[in-house]
């Protein structure tokens, strides 16, 4: 059987702004993308899927569009856009691009109309409300970045809603002629040969038309996300999102070979519905962010595997993460050690893993000074710790001026520790991350049970994960140590393929923060 591009090859996450500058403003662009496929192409990677790279007053970074089918002009136009096309697809990789249909910008001129009048043609693609009877809001619904979803408009008296920033009005998918146009964007991209799209807060795109309260959380204290305040119960996940996203995957499936990824927070039983059913199918891969949101321990992780596993549906394909311009860095979260631990989690489960960008270097915490934070969410809700800019750092490629990434000024600070930390440095070390990211990602290739195969849990105790991956006659073992302490595992006669760590890995144990992979011999 031959397996779709999308289930055996491994998604590599660029954050445009931050991984190459070709023209010396601080801020990356899509030439600079193209500058660097040779890197791309040396992880052993399959497809690309880049943050949004549409004209944006960039309030949230790309996540505010302002015109879906054009390129900011501070990452290039559309020629260079279909030039990197070309030279992604000439190395046989793929690109996926980012789809943000829950909102657009503020500036879109489709919300510029809307805003102009309660009569304009424009009004209801937006979703506008009359305050509530006593003065306020229409609901208690909280905006993810801080305070109401709603915001008075003053010209027309109405409230309009945004789930994110208010630069973010939300679009009323209810809307046929809003539906239409969208679903047009989508055709765009595919026509232009875009491989598929990573679609941004799939979960939220209609909300329940009465506007209902939402159910207000008993647990919140003030030190919580201010969206925490009410569980999102008729604001995201609704039948008729559902709907939609069925008519999303029967545009792709006409165009074949193209993958729909969706965004969508939500525990297993209601994730797993995204797949919707083998007649109507809805998005290939609801992306799956257990591995971020969890705590890192051997038994914690060993169950929502398999939970996961088990909530899927027969025709589901896995998929995992580790990182995202959205989460703090993988090796912030756990040490290096452990973060080598994680990568060969990643790319031993079943299920298409997503890399994010610099992960592979093993970038850990980079502090960035108040003066220099940049993200929207930080910025109008501070003191959480939610800062998504530690994530968003540029690329250090090499030991020259600003890591390689700039001549100019980087729009936010690199890596303290970039003069050792680069693709360069790493490149020529054995022992590095970068090194241990491109073996993972070969042996991934190489053996089609790693990739395909079935999964089954071994051991989930005293902080080690054992598990392995059979098909096609053959099998492997991942046996990981998740502490910072020596472990005794029973292992078959083996040879081992890979491990985490430098040296000769000692039968019948595991090293402090040891992962193996080993191929039984008998
Ligand atoms: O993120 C959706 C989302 O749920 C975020 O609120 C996420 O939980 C938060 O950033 C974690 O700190 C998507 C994009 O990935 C994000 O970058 C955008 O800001 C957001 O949608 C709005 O488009």
């Amino acid at each position: 059987m031959i397996r779709p591009w999308w289930e055996t090859g491994v998604i590599y996450q660029i954050y445009p702004r931050s991984f190459q500058d070709s023209d010396g403003d601080g801020i990356g662009d899509l030439a600079g993308i193209e500058h660097r496929l040779d890197y791309v192409e040396s992880l052993g990677v399959d497809a690309i899927w880049l943050s949004p790279i549409f004209p944006s007053p960039m309030a949230d970074f790309g996540y505010d569009v302002s015109n879906y089918c054009g390129i900011e002009p501070m990452f290039g136009d559309l020629a260079a856009f279909d030039r990197l096309l070309v030279s992604i697809h000439a190395r046989g990789l793929k690109l996926i691009l980012d789809l943000v249909p829950n909102h657009s910008s503020d500036q879109h001129p489709w919300f510029v109309e809307s805003r102009s009048s309660r009569n304009n043609p424009k009004r209801d693609w937006y979703i506008w409300a009359d305050a509530a009877p006593g003065g306020g809001p229409p609901n208690n619904w909280e905006s993810d970045f801080a305070g109401s979803s709603w915001e008075w408009d003053a010209a027309t008296e109405q409230y309009y809603l945004h789930a994110f920033l208010r630069e973010q009005p939300d679009l009323n998918w209810r809307n046929s002629e809003l539906k239409a146009a969208m679903f047009d964007v989508m055709r765009f991209w595919f026509e232009r040969g875009v491989d598929g799209f990573r679609i941004d807060v799939l979960w939220h795109i209609v909300k329940a038309a009465a506007f209902p309260d939402n159910p207000v959380n008993p647990d919140w204290t003030p030190l919580m996300n201010a969206r925490d305040r009410v569980f999102q119960s008729y604001s995201t996940d609704q039948p008729e999102a559902h709907a939609i996203s069925a008519e999303m995957r029967a545009i792709a499936d006409d165009y074949g070979g193209r993958v729909l990824i969706g965004e969508i927070f939500l525990p297993n039983e209601r994730h797993a519905r995204w797949f919707g059913t083998p007649e109507q199918p809805q998005v290939h891969l609801p992306f799956n962010f257990q591995l971020i949101e969890n705590d890192w321990n051997a038994e914690r992780l060993g169950h929502l595997i398999v939970d996961y596993e088990t909530s899927l549906p027969s025709f589901g394909w896995p998929n995992w993460v580790l990182g995202s311009h959205d989460a703090p860095r993988i090796a912030a979260r756990i040490g290096e050690s452990q973060a080598r631990v994680a990568a060969m989690l990643l790319l031993t489960l079943r299920g298409t893993p997503a890399l994010f960008q610099g992960d592979e270097l093993g970038i850990g915490k980079v502090d960035i000074p108040a003066e220099r934070v940049r993200d929207p969410q930080e910025l109008r809700q501070p003191g959480r710790g939610l800062g998504r800019d530690r994530s968003r750092t540029p690329m250090p490629w090499d030991c020259s001026q600003n890591a390689g990434f700039s001549t100019g000024e980087p729009w936010l600070p690199i890596n303290a520790d970039w003069p050792t930390r680069n693709v360069e440095t790493q490149g020529a070390d054995d022992g590095s991350m970068l090194k241990l990211y491109r073996d993972l990602v070969g042996l991934r290739r190489a053996h089609s049970p790693l990739n395909a195969g079935d999964f089954a849990l071994i051991r989930a105790s005293e902080n080690v994960l054992i598990y392995e991956r059979r098909g096609g006659g053959k099998h492997f073992i991942v046996a990981l140590n998740l502490s910072e302490e020596v472990r005794r595992v029973t292992l078959p006669n083996c040879e081992v393929l890979l491990s985490t760590l430098s040296g000769v890995p000692e039968p019948g144990m595991l090293r402090p923060n040891e992962g193996l992979i080993v191929k039984p011999t008998s």
